[in-house]
């Protein structure tokens, strides 16, 4: 967990063009702001369409086409994407990186920063008409090129956030000073500041995770899990309670409302070995947030902010949000004495943390 330097108060219900403004002359936040401004712009036509359900055209239909990474890809993915893609050319935007695109994008060679995206995340729940959402992560430009700009730890970030699509259309931004919350108002087409300083709570007794892959987890996160099922009476003293909406931008909101611990861990299956989610622009950009909120985030065990992704889709393991429980998440991964079921040879400790 990182020691938050809030931005000074500004006041709820300005725009968010106004608390972009707030640059002090500084040019590559002047960058990070009109990016932002820029996404802002495309995500309220993504939720204009979003909004119009079915109506919309092809919505949450099969394209029949698979991303980068093997997802199956929804109309709205790849509209998503075109959205957020033809807003960024009127921002100072070096580099794209999408879930959507096989290959990093260049935009504009010589520009401050460059962003990752995923432009429709939880697009499986598309016709559901359950919340869903944008992540984007912004960092400075390198001059070595596109490979130097993203592949580099996650404290690199200048910014991030998301943009949820649910019942009202939220903006959840950190530029680096704490998290602030953006809703867009329907009727002018604007974001406006509804509440600063979002803070996660240090503890929770709440957990997100898709318990039907139970049997695929490995002893800690099993262990883990069974221990919250055992509630008031088990080792961790508490009566948990469990949601998932399998929706990340969904899951991170609650999180950001009331607390709350997210696990999506690696797994037996054939292509979890890293879990599920994206390092670059899902991992990276839900822990720049959570951190900024006095949350934390891992893999199970190390700061996700420290990993460098070695790979435009590289997948990681990821756990975030309560820092005292993320922190006791990583207590079942480095001690052998917490975890139940495990073969003796991961009695070792050395192999039991690799
Ligand atoms: P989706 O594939 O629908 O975009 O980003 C991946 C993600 O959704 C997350 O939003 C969500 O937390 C997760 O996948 C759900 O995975 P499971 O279906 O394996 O639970």
């Amino acid at each position: 967990m990182v020691a938050v330097a809030r931005r000074s108060a500004f006041p709820t219900g300005q725009p968010l063009s106004a608390y972009l403004a707030d640059t002090g002359g500084d040019a590559r936040r002047e960058a990070v702001a009109e990016t932002v401004a820029a996404l802002a712009v495309g995500a309220a036509k993504i939720s204009r369409l979003i909004a119009q359900g079915p109506l919309g055209g092809a919505h949450g239909e099969a394209t029949g086409a698979a991303n980068a990474d093997g997802d199956v890809q929804v109309a709205l993915d790849l509209q998503a994407n075109a959205y957020i893609l033809a807003a960024l050319h009127r921002a100072p935007v070096a580099y794209f990186a999408s879930e959507e695109e096989e290959a990093i994008l260049t935009l504009a060679p010589d520009a401050p920063v460059s962003i990752a995206v995923d432009p429709l995340d939880g697009s499986s729940n598309v016709d559901v008409n359950v919340s869903i959402g944008s992540i984007f992560s912004i960092f400075p430009t390198e001059a070595a090129g596109a490979t130097a700009t993203f592949f580099r730890p996650g404290a690199a970030q200048l910014a991030a956030g998301y943009f949820i699509y649910g019942p009202h259309t939220a903006l959840v931004l950190s530029l680096g000073q704490g998290v602030d919350l953006f809703v867009l108002d329907p009727i002018c087409g604007a974001f406006h500041l509804a509440r600063s300083g979002l803070g996660i709570p240090v503890q929770t007794k709440e957990f997100a995770i898709n318990a039907s892959n139970y049997r695929h987890w490995f002893p800690p996160i099993r262990t883990f899990f069974d221990d919250c099922l055992e509630g008031i009476e088990g080792p961790r003293g508490k009566d948990f309670n469990m949601r998932w909406v399998a929706s990340l931008v969904a899951e991170t909101h609650r999180i950001f409302s009331r607390g709350g611990v997210f696990l999506y861990p690696a797994d037996r299956r054939p292509g979890y070995e890293r879990g599920r989610l994206r390092l670059l622009y899902e991992a990276f950009p839900m822990a720049l947030l959570a951190e900024q909120a006095g949350g934390a985030a891992t893999d199970g065990i190390e700061r996700i902010l420290l990993k460098v992704p070695g790979e435009l889709h590289q997948r990681t393991p990821l756990v975030f949000g309560s820092a005292e429980n993320v922190g006791s998440i990583a207590g079942y991964h480095v001690d052998p004495s917490l975890v139940r079921d495990l073969p003796p040879l991961f009695r070792d400790r050395g192999l039991f943390s690799s």
